[in-house]
């Protein structure tokens, strides 16, 4: 074939140097860099595939580890729409990741056969990175395989996530924005400022937020806009890499949420709310520390609960109709989903943990809100739902039109591609100013019960399959009747456990009516998995 080339050259430059076998997860390929070479050089190959497929539409991929630490890497793709790959090609890009470097040439033309992609078309990828040292090697190696295969690599250097998920959404869909970093800042920032102008700050809300940007890109982002905003908001920003900070080492959000701690490298103002970023920018959780130093964490359910009352106040205000549901999974506070339910009235479903899960799920209603307990969420608005608040801020009534035109700057401030750090904390911000409320005004809508999240390393964690968007365990057999039985010890008591997507571990997660008894439930319930 007249590839063979490109398979010497594969052989040569990205060599397949492991025999452990490696799985597209939830998040994409992950672990240690050393091992992600070849990887990332066969996913060029196959976003290439893949734009053809879609004919010749412009396919992502990011190079990320997000929150994990920095020896780790990563590759994801992203589809057309902005999207996460389609499940059913998590299985090729499996497949392709792990053959052997004799093989690679047959894999390839195999599932170009396979998926009928016409290799005469064009295709185009857009490339980003992180900020780990091991990035750009990898970044290189993607490049080089769209190139082997005649596709057009668009290099983007470093940006967060969500800045690349939005760039390959505008590049196939010129209404969405501008497919660039700076078209992005003036799509979410403008907003903003449109917003805040209308906006008057009042009541106990201030200007102040406080950032930890888990020594990774989205804080570096943050202080590229943090120019741009007058007084606004007033960004104080913590964890930008420097000062020998490592990328989400006792910080960022998934630290802060996690550990129920508050990140080194912060200097900490009792009451002023502080909001930690991920690795990668696609993850916000909000915290403060009281005048007795503990700490009270507003994590994803909270940001959840924030955005759709605040939507739903919008909604009534204009007068419009809409469906309005929110999206959550097993880790969702219990407290959370019954103030979600009970008295906000939005209905609420459970997915299996996964972006993708929650996005597709949230894509039902009129306008979905969905959100994992540990930072990563987004709102989607249907086209029906967009064209009917633009009716409205046109034709409506005078309060009605006003209400409409704030509604359409909030849709244009976030990013509907998947869940978006520093989207979602304009959108924040937004709502807590319009309600002229501080961090203790929002932590007072409901009390989350007490939670514990603990990982129990077993022989086999595919041993654990679990139904009813994880919350019940199928296998081993009587695992969950012993649940049940050790969770009916506790008052408002619940438990599970699930194998994880991205680590060789079962994950337990238990609550219940106080810390103590959330812990001794979770360590119960990791004893019987072991
Ligand atoms: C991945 C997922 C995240 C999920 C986490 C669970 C995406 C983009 N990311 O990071 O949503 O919460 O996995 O990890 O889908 P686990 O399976 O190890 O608990
Ligand atoms: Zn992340």
């Amino acid at each position: 074939s007249s590839l063979r080339v490109v398979y010497a050259f594969a052989r040569e430059m990205h060599p397949k140097t492991s025999e452990v076998f490696i799985q597209y997860g939830t998040a994409g390929f992950r672990t240690k860099a050393n091992l992600l070479e070849h990887v990332v050089y066969r996913m060029g190959l196959l976003a290439v595939i893949r734009s053809r497929v879609k004919n010749g539409r412009t396919i992502g991929i990011m190079i990320t580890a997000s929150h994990n630490l920095e020896p780790d890497n990563g590759v994801k793709l992203i589809d057309p729409d902005g999207e996460m790959l389609e499940q059913s090609w998590e299985e090729i890009a499996t497949r392709l990741a792990n053959v052997s470097d004799n093989d690679l040439e047959s894999t390839t033309e195999q599932i170009i056969k396979e998926v009928n992609a016409d290799m005469a078309l064009k295709a185009s990828v857009f490339i980003g990175m992180d900020t780990r040292y091991t990035s750009p090697r990898l970044a290189a190696a993607a490049v080089h395989g769209v190139i082997a295969l005649k596709g057009t690599p668009k290099e983007f250097g470093i940006v967060t996530t969500p800045i690349l998920h939005y760039c390959v959404r505008c590049r196939n869909d010129n209404t969405y924005g501008t497919p660039t970093e700076e078209g992005y800042y003036e799509k979410i920032v403008g907003a903003f400022k449109n917003i805040r102008e209308k906006l008057p700050v009042g009541g106990e809300y201030t200007t102040t937020l406080y950032v930890d940007g888990a020594n990774g890109v989205g804080g570096k982002k943050l202080n590229i806009i943090k120019k741009s905003l007058g007084d606004e908001l007033d960004l104080v920003l913590y964890n930008l890499g420097g000062n020998g900070g490592k990328l989400n080492l006792n910080c960022g959000a998934d630290f802060v949420k996690v550990s129920q701690q508050a990140p080194v490298g912060v200097e900490h103002k009792p009451w002023q709310r502080v909001a930690s970023l991920d690795g990668d920018g696609d993850r916000i959780v909000y915290y403060y520390l009281d005048d007795k130093e503990k700490m009270h964490l507003l994590d994803g359910d909270r940001i959840a609960t924030l955005l759709a009352s605040y939507i739903t106040q919008l909604l009534s205000a204009c007068g419009a109709q809409l469906r309005l549901g929110l999206v959550q999974t097993a880790y969702a506070n219990g407290a959370s989903t019954q103030y979600i339910t009970q008295q906000l009235k939005v209905p609420v479903t459970c997915v299996k943990t996964g972006v993708k899960h929650l996005h597709h799920a949230a894509q039902a209603y009129d306008i979905g809100v969905y959100f994992e307990a540990n930072g990563h969420g987004t709102v989607l608005y249907s086209e029906n739902a967009k064209n009917t608040i633009k009716k409205i801020a046109e034709e409506g009534e005078v309060e009605q039109r006003k209400s409409a035109g704030l509604l359409l700057q909030y849709i244009e401030m976030t990013n509907e591609t998947v869940g978006d750090a520093l989207s979602d904390l304009f959108l924040v911000e937004t709502a807590l100013c319009a309600r002229g409320q501080g961090a203790r005004q929002w932590m007072q809508a409901y009390t989350d019960l007490p939670c514990r999240q603990l990982k129990v390393t077993v022989q086999d964690r595919n041993a654990i399959s679990t139904t009813d968007a994880e919350r019940v365990c199928t296998s081993p057999e009587g695992l969950q009747t012993r649940i049940e039985e050790l969770v009916s010890g506790y008052s408002s008591g619940r438990a599970f456990v699930r194998p994880s997507g991205t680590e060789d571990v079962v994950r337990v997660y238990a609550e219940a009516d106080t810390q103590q008894s959330a812990d001794k439930l979770s360590a119960e319930v990791a004893q019987a998995v072991f």
